[in-house]
């Protein structure tokens, strides 16, 4: 009798726990190492039952085993998390013991901006006005039907922005549009080609770690693989169900996410997924409690099958925070590149922070910052940078999302989003933010994967930084031309993603040589870091074994200072580029400074390793009140630790892949100078044989082409080009 009753309660327990719309979702994740060569799942079994945990599973590449308990579902609900690490540490068949540290995470949307609103409604009562606009009907018609049946695929701008020669020879209409909003031609990731030559992400799979992800959705569900899918805010997901706990704001961003880089095309509904024929699954993590463990694992999950993680969130964008991987996301995220995607490494795409109206820096959030993940910044549809992004040096690129450039409501801007599905089976064509940027690079980075399955994640980064073109000269001012001839930004990385381009590349592509790194630390005595100075130290590299072009640089660098954000770090490389690798942040009060803080810079690439490296860290005078107490009561700082990790490889001298490139001395290039590349990067743009299977080849775009190319190479400064190889 007693013992039907315990069973009974158990298994009003057990219900109660998998209760999907319980709020009280708050666990407890602990990871164990078995001892020995030990990763038996059964011994594991057998602990998480003996301890009353529940065993979700190996951590691939991290070596643990994933024990998780719900605070309300333990029975003994008086034991502690000290007592149940306690038991587990005392246990000798348990090697160590992780407790998932509570991290804060935010998505990179916009959940209020009211002047956006109102602008969009302005907007929309312009595009009324017909003197301004011409008929609507034609738009709504055949030019678009051409190509996708999508209710919202005339509004997606950012996909396909035509150009007139576009207009009058492919799609033979002589029209006077510009575009699919009308925005300006040119403004869009080059997709048309590629989609044209038959790409559309058959065979990749994208993966959307976030809130949930609504796979019922019509423009999700026939690509979904609930085999690579997983609920990580569900105690026991034995469905591997990542369905948003509501169908509302509060959880429609992965599914955003998802309908951005993989919606389905001709279907009637929302608009057309970059990779239309890519297949999606979902990671669901973002709703609820989320530890270090949660974040190691999500980016781990089925990463040997997956080619494409695209992550649109991180630490608040709110200026103060600075905040890197620990130990288990890193190792995470070398796992993801060596061994997932089977072993040619999965593409990390991650967006790099919505935090520019609050003074933050993508510096400041080494997530973004990886050396093995590729950060994407937002530009708006005139090709410029928005009030909302963050600039710094690990960008690789931009895509179009829309937003104002400047703050103030008043600029007459097109505040046009992202076309996206949206929970709850429906569509949406604002998704705003830099949120939208990483899921349409992640869908253009598929069609590349289609195109040549061979690359690894090293090859894609690579074709990013020799395809990315600059989007718009009238923003120019931080542009550098770095020692291999590379253009740079912190602004736009390489530029804005040109995809037709990539795959162009990528179908002629030839294996990286492996990535080596060396290491080299700041040996001198610490440097007193006074307020209001400009200091230097550097450090000599005489030898980079093996790296003979620059990838990644990570400036580790420790220091205190009585106001953080009061600290602007410069590293500038042997060829003399230079990057900033933190800019001064007005909210960033924190008065202990950081350890070992990983600042990464993509704007050394190509360059050589070896000579005399620079760390310039200035400091400025208090800028508040309160920065002036905080100057008085402590002291100012110290440069405590300076090491350099330079990642590269070794480029023969018959690579084909690269343009040959002079190693030489960076420099600010000149309006001039930015014009004439600006237009060459067009005319390739514009080119019809910018890849080999583009079907739509004829005589009058050719012509057009040469046209072009012709009155543009006669110019005097073709020759100092010549000088990068270009
Ligand atoms: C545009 O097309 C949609 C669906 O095909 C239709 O409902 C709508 O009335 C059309 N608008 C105009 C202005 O023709
Ligand atoms: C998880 O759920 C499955 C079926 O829904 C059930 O059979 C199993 O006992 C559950 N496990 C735990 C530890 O709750
Ligand atoms: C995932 O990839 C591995 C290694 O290539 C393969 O053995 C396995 O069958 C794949 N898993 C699924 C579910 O397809
Ligand atoms: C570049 O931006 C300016 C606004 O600053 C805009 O007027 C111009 O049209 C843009 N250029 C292109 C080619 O879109
Ligand atoms: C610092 O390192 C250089 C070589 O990198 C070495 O020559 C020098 O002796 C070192 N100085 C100290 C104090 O260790
Ligand atoms: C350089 O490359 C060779 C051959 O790939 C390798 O054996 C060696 O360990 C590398 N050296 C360093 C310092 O990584
Ligand atoms: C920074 O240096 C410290 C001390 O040498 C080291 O433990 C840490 O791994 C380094 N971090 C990086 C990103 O290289
Ligand atoms: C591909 O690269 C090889 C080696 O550089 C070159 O000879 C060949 O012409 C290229 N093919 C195309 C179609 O560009
Ligand atoms: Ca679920
Ligand atoms: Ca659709
Ligand atoms: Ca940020």
């Amino acid at each position: 009798m007693n013992v039907l009753l315990i069973l009974i309660l158990c298994v009003w327990n057990i219900n109660a726990c998998g209760d999907e719309n319980d709020d009280d979702d708050e666990f407890i994740d602990i990871g164990i190492q078995l001892n020995g060569d030990n990763r038996d799942i059964l011994i594991a079994d057998l602990i998480a039952e003996e301890k009353d945990l529940y065993n979700a599973g190996h951590i691939s590449g991290i070596g643990l085993h994933h024990f998780r308990i719900q605070r309300r579902c333990n029975r003994r609900s008086k034991r502690s998390v000290e007592d149940i690490v306690d038991e587990l540490k005392h246990d000798e068949r348990i090697a160590s013991v992780v407790v998932g540290e509570p991290l804060e995470r935010k998505k990179r949307d916009f959940v209020h901006d009211d002047e956006l609103e109102a602008l969009y409604k302005r907007y929309r009562s312009w595009r009324k006005q017909p003197s301004l606009l011409d008929d609507e009907a034609d738009m709504n018609g055949s030019l678009f039907k051409m190509t996708f049946d999508d209710a919202l695929y005339k509004k997606q701008w950012y996909l396909v922005s035509l150009s007139m020669w576009e207009i009058q020879f492919v799609f033979r209409r002589f029209k006077e549009n510009e575009g699919q909003l009308k925005t300006p031609a040119n403004h869009d990731i080059n997709v048309i080609p590629a989609w044209l030559a038959g790409y559309s992400g058959k065979g990749v799979i994208i993966s959307i770690i976030d809130d949930g992800l609504d796979h019922k959705h019509p423009e999700l569900t026939e690509k979904y693989l609930p085999q690579f899918s997983y609920d990580l805010n569900d105690l026991n997901d034995t469905e591997h169900d990542p369905s948003p706990r509501t169908y509302d704001s509060a959880n429609n961003h992965g599914t955003r996410c998802a309908g951005a880089s993989s919606g389905k095309a001709n279907n009637g509904m929302c608009g057309v997924g970059v990779a239309y024929n890519s297949y999606i699954a979902g990671i669901r993590v973002l709703d609820g409690r989320i530890t270090t463990l949660l974040e190691a694992r999500a980016l781990t999950l089925f990463a040997v099958n997956t080619s494409i993680k695209s992550a649109s969130w991180g630490p608040t964008d709110d200026g103060t925070k600075m905040e890197a991987p620990g130990q288990l996301v890193n190792a995470a995220l070398d796992y993801g590149v060596t061994h997932g995607r089977h072993g040619k490494g999965v593409l990390f795409v991650w967006a790099s922070g919505n935090g520019g109206a609050a003074g933050d820096d993508c510096g400041a959030d080494g997530y973004v910052s990886h050396h093995n993940v590729i950060s994407i910044g937002s530009i708006n549809h005139l090709g410029k940078t928005t009030y909302f992004g963050e600039f710094c040096p690990s960008t690789m690129a931009v895509a179009y999302t829309g937003g104002r450039h400047g703050k103030s409501s008043l600029e007459p801007s097109m505040p046009v989003g992202v076309v996206a599905a949206d929970v709850g089976g429906k569509c949406t064509t604002k998704f705003f933010g830099t949120s939208g940027a990483a899921p349409v690079a992640a869908g253009g980075l598929a069609l590349v994967l289609e195109a040549n399955p061979d690359l690894t994640y090293r090859d894609v980064m690579h074709i990013i930084a020799e395809t990315a073109r600059i989007p718009n000269l009238s923003e120019t001012d931080d542009w550098i031309i770095n020692g291999a001839g590379f253009h740079v930004s912190d602004k736009f990385g390489f530029g804005v993603l040109d995809i037709g381009q990539m795959i162009a590349r990528a179908q002629n592509w030839t294996n990286v040589n492996p990535r080596y790194e060396c290491y080299q630390e700041y040996n001198g005595t610490n440097v007193a870091l006074p307020i209001g100075a400009t200091v230097e130290v550097s450090l000599n590299v005489d030898k980079c074994q093996n790296v003979t072009y620059l990838e990644h640089v990570v400036a580790n660098v420790s220091f205190t200072f009585h106001r953080r954000g009061d600290v602007k770090i410069t590293l500038i490389s042997p060829s003399g580029t230079p990057s900033e690798m933190i800019s001064y942040r007005d909210n960033d009060a924190a008065n202990k400074g950081i350890t070992f803080f990983p600042f990464m810079s993509v704007h050394k690439w190509g360059e050589s390793p070896v000579g005399r490296w620079t760390l310039r860290i200035e400091t400025r005078t208090p800028q508040t009140r309160d920065a002036q107490k905080s100057a008085m009561k402590n002291d100012a700082g110290q440069l405590l630790y300076f090491g350099l990790r330079l990642f590269g490889s070794y480029l023969s001298d018959d690579s084909n892949n690269m343009q040959k490139r002079h190693e030489s001395s960076a420099f600010v290039p000149g309006q001039k100078e930015l014009e004439w590349l600006y237009k060459r990067e067009l005319s390739i743009r514009q080119s019809p044989n910018i890849m080999q299977k583009r079907e739509f080849q004829n005589l009058a775009t050719e012509r057009q082409r040469r046209k072009e190319q012709h009155s543009e190479e006669s110019s005097l400064l073709s020759s100092f080009w010549k000088r990068f190889g270009f």
